[in-house]
């Protein structure tokens, strides 16, 4: 509610409900919870809907579902609405135009209206206008609490996206049951791979001190479904598992509490060691097993619905449980079994690619844990990143999903844009996460999506989820630029159903944080639609991927072959030499492709077969091979990177274009942006031709312009102070 008096004075400046908030200032703090003053004809109508709210009980949950409510209507419709609570010997009379908000428990008017509450589990609900008691009236029902809390959400969104108030009938259950941030926050406050500033944890002021934007972050996950955030760092430290953090983690957790988000944390395989002091982190010792089973009673007396560990084991030189020649499930297991008396999960990541007789990086991860399927503990779940390799701008899907058939697996994506241009590139992640959650799999035959395995439709695990690398930080708009946040909302909103339109996620977000009109919105859904393809375009069109520039991973770098591990060159990913270009991952390479389904193996092994945008992925091919379009590779590749160029200016265009209904801090910054973005993307296309002109040895195709600089002016850039790098 910070931009609150600013709302004020746009309502009394333009009451025409076109572009109230065009002109002035946002910060962007509210996110997509702003609340605009709402035209005067639909302030009548809306309000004619929400008389009073009639709310069941006064437990936390639903306090939180009721001050948003409240909040909310306060801000757009400029008056106060009433609250009454039904404690149940006063469920009597009901009011025409009444919200009733509560379960069949805490409001037994609800349990007589044959709501199909029956199948929509502890998160789902009901929101409908209706007839009770004869009169018209607005119900946000639920089997709990937090369902209601999540209608509450929907209700405010209905509204929001210009939703009739009288005509709504939303049903809706979340088919995920894990819906989690992940926080790669260090407890000093730095955040690797975070482009908006620091962590929003102040470790050091808490438990005494807790900060109003911990609220608003709950508030703001609650609204798009979010039931769990790992507070730090995968690369974890032991120390979070200290008594003097555990009790930090606790206050965070009571804020979380009443909107239905849970903690969990990253450990450290080797924190039986560093913080206890134990000789060995062997996952069969007594000494070992107790010690996790002791640390997981204390975080319990603490904080009783605690989530579990997140684990990063024996991987990018972290600890495991191979330290000590026992297995991932071994590690797994010990540590799931400390938490199972508690109900804990323990989430387990598949991100390894350790091998010493490397063939290819891709193929390892399955390797490693395809043979340990069916060994896990049932509150073991693993967490498999999108991809084969590590959030490239394109990847086709792991191939963990259908081949991990008896263990419960989750996808992680990466919300923070580590790959995709970081935070000033406008990149609307929906589209891609849409390609990957719709890649048909045919592990159980042609037609199934990953989402259908994600779901647990195909395999019926005994748990659900995915997990979203979070791109928070303390920047005042929370995600280091306004289009950024679209993409932790799409984040939450596929996580709650992962068959949702990547567009229709879009045009709620857009007329949630911009405003519904139509001028705006539908230019500005058509430019972030467009974005994602724009970005591979111009960094690594047609399958090529891990073109990055060491360590910070901002800039090209696809002639880097001098690192120690042969699969950190980008030269590894590409082999591009005299005659050719990309990873032969056929049998005729690394036969990668035969881990997938035998069907989609066979489409991926033909280079003909399959969708080009995928072709250097799988299939090392000759400079001259030649593209459906007829023209040859070479001349299709140079042809990408400048549509990709092309494309950043036709969105500088478009922003142009919709400045009326902007408002000028929020425009100037996307439109600055948008100007570095053209600027990188001209270096992207120009250093990848320079360098794979010089291998190829061709010159640069008719109607296309010479990069302006040899090859060694790219080479020689070095961005030493490139935010979100470890050291
Ligand atoms: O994408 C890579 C990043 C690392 C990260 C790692 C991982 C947290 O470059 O910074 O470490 O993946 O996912 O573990």
């Amino acid at each position: 509610m910070t931009n609150l008096l600013s709302r004020f004075l746009a309502v009394l400046a333009d009451d025409d409900g076109t572009s109230p908030a065009a002109g002035l200032d946002d910060d962007g703090y509210d996110l997509w919870l702003r609340y605009l003053p709402l035209a005067a004809t639909r302030r009548t109508a809306v309000g004619t809907s929400a008389t009073a709210l009639l709310v069941g009980s006064e437990s936390p949950i639903l306090k939180s579902a009721r001050s948003e409510l409240e909040k909310a209507l306060f801000a757009m419709l400029l008056a106060r609405v009433p609250v009454r609570f039904a404690r149940t010997e006063h469920d009597g009379a009901v009011q025409p135009g009444s919200i009733l908000l509560g379960t069949p428990q805490s409001l037994p008017v609800l349990a007589n209206l044959d709501l199909p509450l029956a199948t929509l589990g502890k998160d789902g609900y009901v929101v409908r206008s209706m007839s009770v008691q004869g009169v018209a009236v607005t119900i946000i029902a639920a089997n709990e609490d937090v369902g209601v809390l999540y209608g509450c959400f929907a209700f405010l969104r209905h509204i929001q996206t210009g939703g009739a108030p009288a005509e709504i009938d939303l049903v809706s259950s979340p088919r995920l049951a894990l819906r989690l941030l992940n926080h790669w926050d260090n407890l000093d406050g730095s955040i690797e791979r975070g482009y908006a500033g620091f962590s929003i944890w102040d470790w050091w002021t808490l438990p005494d001190h807790a900060d109003a934007r911990y609220t608003d972050y709950a508030r703001a996950n609650a609204s798009i479904g979010i039931n769990g955030t790992v507070l730090n760092n995968v690369n974890a430290v032991p120390d979070v598992l200290a008594s003097s953090f555990l009790v930090k983690v606790a206050r965070l957790a009571d804020i979380f509490r009443p909107y239905g988000i849970r903690v969990f944390l990253s450990v450290n395989f080797a924190s039986p060691a560093a913080l206890g002091g134990l000789p060995t982190v062997d996952p069969l010792d007594a000494e070992v097993r107790d010690w996790w089973q002791r640390k997981a009673d204390e975080i319990y007396a603490l904080i009783p619905d605690f989530g579990g560990f997140l684990v990063k084991a024996n991987s990018e030189g972290q600890p495991g449980p191979n330290d000590t020649g026992h297995s991932h499930a071994d590690g797994a297991n010990m540590i799931a079994d400390a938490l199972m008396p508690h109900g804990g999960t323990l989430i387990w990541r598949t991100f390894v690619y350790a091998s010493d007789a490397l063939v290819d990086r891709a193929a390892e991860a399955l390797d490693a844990f395809k043979p340990l399927d069916g060994a896990f503990r049932r509150n073991v779940i693993l967490q498999v990143k999108n991809g084969p390799i590590d959030f490239q701008p394109r990847e086709p899907f792991s191939p963990i999903f259908g081949q991990v058939t008896k263990t419960p697996v989750m996808m992680e994506v990466q919300i923070t844009k580590e790959y995709l241009g970081q935070a000033t590139h406008l990149v609307y992640l929906g589209p891609a996460f849409e390609e990957v959650l719709q890649f048909d799999t045919y592990a159980a035959g042609k037609g199934t999506s990953l989402s259908r395995i994600l779901t647990g439709e195909v395999f019926a695990p005994t748990v659900t989820g995915m997990a979203g690398v979070a791109n928070i930080g303390t920047d005042r708009a929370w995600t280091g630029g306004v289009f950024n946040q679209a993409n932790w909302y799409v984040f939450g909103r596929l996580a709650w159903d992962p068959d949702m339109s990547s567009r229709r996620i879009a045009e709620e977000w857009v007329k949630m944080s911009f405003g519904c009109i139509e001028a705006l919105v539908r230019p500005v859904v058509d430019m972030m639609m467009q974005s994602h393809e724009t970005l591979v375009n111009y960094m690594m069109p047609y399958g090529l991927h891990h073109q990055f520039a060491t360590g910070h991973h901002y800039g090209p770098g696809p002639w880097i072959s001098d690192l120690t591990r042969p699969e950190w060159n980008p030269t590894y990913y590409n082999r591009a030499d005299r005659h050719g270009i990309g990873f032969d991952r056929t049998r005729t390479g690394s036969d990668a492709v035969a881990q997938y389904a035998p069907e989609l193996a066979a489409l991926f092994a033909d280079p003909h077969a399959f969708d080009e945008k995928y072709l250097l992925w799988f299939h090392h091919v000759p400079w001259d091979f030649q593209m459906t379009s007829g023209k040859t590779l070479w001349t299709s590749l140079v042809e990408k990177y400048d549509l990709g160029l092309d494309q950043v200016r036709t969105m500088r265009e478009i922003w142009q274009n919709v400045r009326p209904h902007v408002d000028a801090r929020r425009f100037a910054q996307v439109a600055a942006f948008l100007a570095i973005q053209e600027r990188e993307a001209q270096w992207w296309r120009d250093a990848s031709i320079a360098y794979f002109q010089q291998v190829s040895g061709l010159p640069t195709p008719e109607g296309h312009a010479p990069p302006p600089h040899p090859l060694d002016h790219y080479k020689a850039l070095h961005f030493p102070y490139a935010p979100g790098h470890p050291h």
